[in-house]
């Protein structure tokens, strides 16, 4: 029996500010993860043995994270069916080289890409999350409980 979890890449430890969000949104809803530093560029074997290895040990979603001329979530993506999530890095250009080097991917090979940076990384891990809820209803409540109090802290700023 593999153990379901998510597996969080990036391209460099510089992304490291950036992807801890993604990593509290995790911890916060109880959902298992890995986070490992692997570039598409720098490291495109270690890549790719880690996205095959990770699939066959229960990862149910990847969520990729890299900046400039951003190939990671793409790479990953060529290597797994599982979803794959990528989150656009503020590196250079304001990110949007990232963004479109994430997003532009050829039909067939599918990247959900989020926003650029913080909240970027924090959408994808709730992304991740439902992913995984799918099949996990005690984790789809944590999901709508965070909700609930996302909801109840808009209306008692309000007040
Ligand atoms: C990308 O290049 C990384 O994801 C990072 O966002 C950017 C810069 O990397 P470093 O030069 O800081 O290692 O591959």
């Amino acid at each position: 029996m593999t153990k379901p979890f998510v597996a969080i890449l990036m391209g460099s430890d510089s992304d490291l500010p950036t992807m801890k969000a993604s990593a509290d949104v995790l911890r916060s809803l109880e959902v298992p993860f890995e986070m490992k530093v692997s570039s598409a560029h720098r490291t495109p074997v270690q890549t790719h043995d880690y996205v095959k290895d990770a699939d066959q040990r229960g990862a149910v979603a990847f969520i990729c994270a890299a900046g400039m001329a951003a190939h990671l979530a793409g790479a990953v993506a060529a290597n797994t069916t599982k979803p794959v999530i990528g989150v656009p890095i503020e590196s250079s250009l304001d990110g949007l080289d990232a963004l479109l080097s994430t997003v532009q991917m050829p039909g067939g090979i599918p990247v959900a890409t989020v926003a650029i940076g913080k909240a970027g990384a924090k959408n994808a891990a709730y992304l991740a999350s439902q992913i995984v809820a799918v099949q996990d209803p005690a984790l789809a409540e944590r999901i709508k409980a965070d909700r609930q109090a996302n909801t109840d802290a808009v209306i008692a700023k309000d007040k």
